[in-house]
């Protein structure tokens, strides 16, 4: 009593699938649309092997922290918050992308020299965060 009907709806069903996804692959050929966001910043990502280097912020939150990148590096940090941010290093004059509107791409250079650095945003005082160098 259960097997019968359970078979019936069964074999239909697999054929429904089947005949879809072939009608997919074929009808579809892969199309790569790959839309790289482009920022408007003009810099170009500094090394090799340093995929990923960039910043966001959003939420007063920078993200992501800590960021691990090569000495030297170029980062662009991106505002979506309303208002404006920095990213300044704690210790005075290592690095600084400045007045980084809302909406608005600003890049920075990580210092040269391997190690571990806070950093803050200078409007507010409890943004932190950290860049590791190495
Ligand atoms: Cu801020």
């Amino acid at each position: 009593m259960l097997h019968s009907p359970s078979r019936l709806t069964l074999v239909p069903l697999v054929a429904l699938v089947g005949l879809g996804l072939a009608g997919c692959s074929s009808g579809s050929s892969k199309k790569a649309t790959v839309s790289a966001p482009t920022t408007g910043a003009t810099t170009a990502p500094a090394t090799a092997g340093t995929a990923g280097t960039s910043m966001t912020i959003a939420g007063f939150k920078y993200d992501p922290s800590p960021l691990t990148v090569a000495p030297g590096t170029t980062i662009p940090v991106k505002n979506t918050d309303g208002p404006e941010h920095t990213v300044t290093s704690d210790a005075a004059g290592l690095f600084k992308a400045d007045d980084i509107k809302n909406g608005m791409t600003v890049s920075f250079t990580a210092p040269t020299k391997p190690g571990t650095y806070t950093y803050h945003c200078e409007y507010h005082s409890y943004m932190h965060g950290t860049l590791i160098v190495k």
